[in-house]
C-alpha cells in the first residue's frame, strides 16, 4: 500500500486544491500541518521557496499545486480529471494559470488578507491593498462569467477538470468578505458553476473533514514579508 502525504497548513488555498483533488479520485492520504514550523528548517527543507503545499508519495516529493494535480490525477486511480484532447488539455492548463496569475493573487493575496486574515490578527485593513485589487478581481470574474455564459457546467463546458478544483478555494474564501458576496451577485453563470462546485459530494466531504476555521498564526510575519505597498 502506497503511502501520501500532503503539507501544509489547513486554511491554505492551494493545498485545499489538492486535498480536493485527492478526495474526488479517493486517495487515501495524510495532512501534515506545517504551521508550527512554517518558515523554519523543517518545512523549508520540503519547499526552498517558503510556500506550501507540498505532496509526498512514498519517496518521490513535489511542490508546486499545478505539478502536484497533475501528478495525482496521472498517478492514482479514479475519474481523470484531465481531458485526452489536446485543445481541452490546453484549456484547463490556461485556467490553472489563469488562477495562479490572474485570480489568486487580487482575490486572495490582496482582498482576503486584508479582510480576514489579518484583522483576524488584530492587524488594520490597508484599504490601499483592496482598493488596487478589486477591480483587477472583476475583470477577471468578468472574464469566467462570460465563459460559464455559454452555457457549460464546468469551465471546460460539460467535463469536470482540474481547472474546477483549481479555482474553487479562491472563490471560497473570496466569498466570505464582503466585496467578494456583492460582486457574486452580478455574475449569475459564475454563481451557478459555483453552487455547483460548493455542493459536489466531493467538496462536501472535504469540508466536513477540515478542522474550524482557525487564525493563520504564522500569517502575522506577512504583514512586513508579503504586503504588496501602494
Ligand atoms: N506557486 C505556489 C504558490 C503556493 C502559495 O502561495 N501558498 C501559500 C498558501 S495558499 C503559502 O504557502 N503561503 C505561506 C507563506 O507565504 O508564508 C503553488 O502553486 O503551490
Amino acid at each position: 500500500m502506497s503511502e501520501a502525504v500532503v503539507y501544509g497548513f489547513p486554511r491554505s488555498t492551494f493545498v485545499n486544491i489538492v486535498r480536493l483533488v485527492l478526495t474526488h479520485k479517493n486517495v487515501a492520504y495524510t495532512f501534515e500541518d506545517l504551521e508550527p514550523v512554517m518558515g523554519k528548517g523543517e518545512h523549508l527543507a520540503l519547499h526552498p521557496f517558503n510556500r506550501v503545499p507540498i505532496f509526498r508519495h512514498d519517496d518521490f516529493t513535489v511542490y508546486e499545486t499545478s505539478a502536484i494535480v497533475r501528478y495525482i490525477d496521472e498517478a492514482f486511480g479514479g475519474e481523470m480529471l484531465t481531458p485526452r484532447e489536446p485543445q481541452a488539455r490546453a484549456r484547463m492548463s490556461q485556467w490553472i494559470s489563469a488562477v495562479d496569475s490572474y485570480f489568486y493573487p487580487y482575490m486572495i493575496f490582496h482582498v482576503t488578507h486584508e479582510r480576514l486574515v489579518f484583522p483576524e490578527l488584530g492587524i488594520a485593513s490597508d484599504e490601499r491593498v483592496v482598493a488596487h485589487a478589486l477591480p483587477k478581481v472583476e475583470h477577471a470574474l468578468g472574464v469566467m462569467e462570460r465563459e460559464l455564459a455559454h452555457g457549460g457546467d464546468y469551465l471546460l463546458g460539460s467535463q469536470l477538470t482540474l481547472a474546477d478544483f483549481y479555482m474553487l478555494p479562491c472563490t471560497f474564501a473570496f466569498g466570505l468578505t464582503d466585496e467578494g458576496q456583492s460582486m457574486y451577485r452580478k455574475l449569475p453563470a459564475f454563481s451557478r458553476w459555483r453552487a455547483r462546485m460548493e455542493e459536489h459530494p466531493t467538496t462536501r466531504k472535504l469540508r466536513a473533514s477540515l478542522p474550524p476555521r482557525e487564525p493563520i498564526l504564522h500569517a502575522r510575519e506577512w504583514a512586513n514579508s508579503h504586503r504588496p505597498k501602494y
